[in-house]
């Protein structure tokens, strides 16, 4: 890890030391005796008969500062856990220290006011607050080293799924979350009042990602998307981060299977590369992706799932069975369901021409929970103006999505990957929430 640049002087006019980052302490096992600057967070003191311990937290991880300084004690007395400091000392080499190096001689500098004490106990290794008290206090619960890791778990996935993108030749793109017009269903979407007339707050990028392939063929968002979801469970947010892909010049939705099994891998490869301090301190089984994802049609998946033959989705306890199977029969975290009923999949989702009551969609499934939506989408204005009447949804209101098919769009098809969804799974925590920066439900809306 390496250190940011720093002004050579302090505002006194004195030389300045360059910040030395607590990781890169290790560093300094040759060269003991060597003075260094260290700034973070005041983790914990750790008092004993004349010696103090403050352990520094940054955003490498612990430091360990030695004070034995009697004025120097009396002072660390007054700079409670969460306050933040400067420490210039020199290093030392001791074996039991984070890295095998601490800093002895510490002068230490608060850089703001003493900290009020945090409502949760961020020394301890693992959070002992309940779920509720976590998320009413996000704000600091972020801050403890297993929290930050699991968002460093996140955040190596997104480059991951970049990266998987540009290799395939997508173009990043942002499209409004302020829109005319609901797209995944017109029952759980959120109303604003945009200048006196009403708006929606977008369920998701779907016309524009299908419009943005009439230009660029191949394209991706990472963006939020908002659903009025009136259930509280463990698997739902009202707000979310959506990972959006859609490509053009496609023969059916098993070429965009393809391309989800690729970005996957590339996820799974960016957490592996990125963020291995954080699979170590949590543990995460970081699964393997296999070259192709198992695929069972829908009626099959409701056949092992013991389901009947005629149910219309595919209930979340149908989702665990079905998950379990492919572990046991594939070996595999990951199984798609393909072909789930045209009826019950939205408007813009291409029927199988041979048997128009299935679909060319489908869902993969990560250990038991659904992870990723998709589909060929219809890509002729009048497969579009038919399908919104069949549905009895008014055209109106969708005039300007499907007026660019008449603009000559390829046959095209997509996915979105729910971003908590799969931390969530990456780490099998029970609840969403878990792994959610500032999560939104029925119930949140604050921090
Ligand atoms: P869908 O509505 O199935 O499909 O959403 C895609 C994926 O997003 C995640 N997800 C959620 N995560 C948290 N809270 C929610 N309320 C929530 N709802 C969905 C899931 C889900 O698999 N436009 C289509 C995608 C497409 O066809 O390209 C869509 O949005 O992981």
């Amino acid at each position: 890890m390496t250190s940011l640049p720093e002004p050579p002087t302090s505002a006194s006019g004195s030389p300045r030391l360059p910040r030395t980052l607590a990781t890169d302490l290790a560093s300094y096992a040759d060269r003991p005796g060597q003075p260094l600057r260290l700034s973070g967070w005041v983790h914990r003191r750790r008092r004993l008969s004349g010696l103090t311990f403050l352990i520094l937290r940054d955003r490498s991880g612990i430091a360990q500062v030695v004070v034995k300084d009697a004025a120097a004690i009396a002072q660390v007395e007054d700079l409670p856990e969460e306050t933040t400091v400067d420490v210039v000392g020199v290093a030392s080499v001791n074996a039991q220290a984070p890295g095998g190096v601490e800093v002895v001689e510490p002068t230490i500098v608060a850089l703001g006011a003493p900290a009020d004490t945090p409502p949760i106990e961020l020394w301890r290794p693992t959070i002992t607050a309940g779920l509720p008290t976590m998320l009413d206090h996000a704000q600091v619960t972020w801050r403890h080293p297993r929290q930050q890791a699991s968002w460093q778990l996140a955040a190596a996935s997104l480059h991951g799924f970049r990266e998987a993108l540009d290799h395939h030749g997508f173009t990043e793109v942002h499209s409004p979350k302020l829109v005319e017009s609901a797209t995944e269903s017109g029952a759980n979407v959120f109303t604003v009042d945009y200048f006196g007339r009403p708006a929606y707050l977008a369920q998701s990028p779907q016309f524009y990602k299908q419009v943005l392939v009439g230009v660029f063929e191949r394209v991706y968002e990472v963006g939020p998307v908002f659903r009025a979801e009136p259930h509280d469970t463990v698997r739902h947010l009202a707000e979310y981060v959506s990972l959006d892909v859609e490509l053009a010049f496609i023969d059916d939705h098993r070429d965009v299977i393809a391309v989800l099994r690729d970005v996957v891998a590339g996820m799974v490869a960016g957490v592996r590369s990125r963020a291995t301090a954080a699979v170590e301190l949590l543990g995460v089984d970081v699964p393997v992706v296999p070259g192709e994802f198992p695929i069972v049609h829908f009626r099959e998946a409701l056949e092992i799932a013991g389901a009947p033959a005629d149910e219309p989705d595919l209930a979340p306890a149908h989702e665990r069975a079905i998950g379990a199977w492919a572990k046991e029969t594939h070996g595999s975290d990951f199984v798609v369901v393909e072909g789930y009923p045209t009826a019950h999949r939205a408007f813009y989702t291409h029927p199988e021409p041979a048997e128009p009551q299935w679909s060319r969609s489908f869902d993969l499934i990560f250990r038991g929970i659904e992870l990723v939506s998709g589909a060929q989408r219809l890509h002729r204005h009048e497969d579009y103006v038919q399908a919104l009447r069949q549905r009895g949804y008014p055209v109106e209101p969708y005039a300007s999505y499907v007026d660019a098919f008449k603009h000559g769009i390829p046959p095209h098809g997509g996915f979105a990957i729910g971003l908590e969804r799969w931390t969530g799974r990456l780490l099998e925590v029970e609840n969403i929430r878990q792994v959610t920066l500032f999560p939104r439900d029925l119930h949140r809306i604050a921090p």
